[in-house]
């Protein structure tokens, strides 16, 4: 329930949500109770005992207080979950981030991402299942706005993907991600927001050794064991995204068998261990963007 101060009055008929009833002495003071579908808040004016009677409380009072409490406690099932997804980075790589949500006939959305500038500068977005977003970055507060919408329904879409640049980050350090749920919204092919859970996300900058793919502290022919498994599409204990950044230890790009006789030469003692290579491609881009491509209506509430 709302709730600021005491007799603050507030109203919420300027908002999304729907307005159920007015606050009244006599006249009409201003909308006082009302429902947010999309996040399935319940909102109500401060309405003291006065607003409804002198002195005391009504049985109407008590009645509209009482389903404020039913329907805040019986939020309907949400439709889904909307996510920015968990990235692992190899240091001095751009990180993708992706938006997305598991909801079907996803006809357009709104999602406000917050994340540390000192960390991390969004460099680029773009489109995935949808077209590409309008969108606003500022990078210096750290806040990412995109928006879409088209005519017919995707499901589960993949909305958007999200480059950052990782500025200042240690190996094994963790940014947050973070969708504001409360100035997001997916929305229906009536235009109308899914009832929806919001999932945060991190960007992890991978600490580890190239050539240590299993991450134990040293490079033995099990690392070489893992990689030849890896390309023969064979299961191993470690996660593919660890196989293939940690793996690659002659930074071609690509998992091969050059790796697995790589790994193996640094087991004989016949080529040092290589440094992960900082300097790669994706970091010798252009500056990033900080003007807004477009101004975007506000926010959902
Ligand atoms: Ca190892
Ligand atoms: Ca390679």
């Amino acid at each position: 329930m709302y709730k600021r101060q005491f007799a603050d009055k507030s109203w919420f008929s300027d908002t999304n949500a729907q307005v159920l009833a007015d606050v009244s002495n006599g006249e009409v003071q201003g909308s006082g109770v009302a429902v947010s579908e999309a996040r399935w808040d319940i909102l109500a004016a401060s309405m003291g005992y006065s607003t409804f009677t002198e002195g005391e409380y009504t049985e109407d009072a008590h009645t509209i207080l009482g389903n404020m409490v039913g329907v805040a406690a019986n939020p309907p099932e949400p439709a889904g979950t909307v996510e920015v997804t968990e990235t692992t980075v190899s240091p001095g790589s751009n990180a993708e981030v992706t938006l997305q949500t598991d909801v079907s006939n996803v006809t357009g959305y709104e999602a406000t991402i917050e994340f540390d500038p000192e960390k991390l500068q969004v460099e680029d977005v773009s489109g995935e299942d949808m077209a590409d977003p309008v969108v606003e970055i500022d990078n210096e507060n750290g806040v990412l706005f995109l928006t879409q919408a088209q005519a017919q329904g995707a499901d589960a879409p993949e909305m958007a993907s999200i480059e950052f640049e990782v500025v200042d980050m240690d190996t094994g350090e963790e940014a947050d991600v973070s969708l504001m749920g409360e100035e997001s919204a997916v929305y229906d092919p009536t235009g109308s927001a899914y009832l929806t859970n919001w999932d945060n996300g991190h960007v992890t900058v991978l600490d580890g050794q190239l050539g240590d793919v299993n991450a134990d502290g040293e490079i033995t022919a099990g690392d070489a064991v893992i990689v030849q498994r890896h390309i023969a599409g064979l299961p191993t204990e470690v996660p593919d995204d660890q196989i293939e950044m940690l793996g690659d230890v002659n930074q071609d790009g690509q998992i091969t068998s050059a790796d697995v006789t790589y790994i193996l030469q640094i087991v004989a003692g016949i080529e040092e261990p290589p440094e992960m290579n900082a300097a790669d491609a994706q970091s010798s881009v252009t500056a990033p963007s900080v003007e807004s491509t477009a101004t975007p209506s506000a926010p959902a509430l």
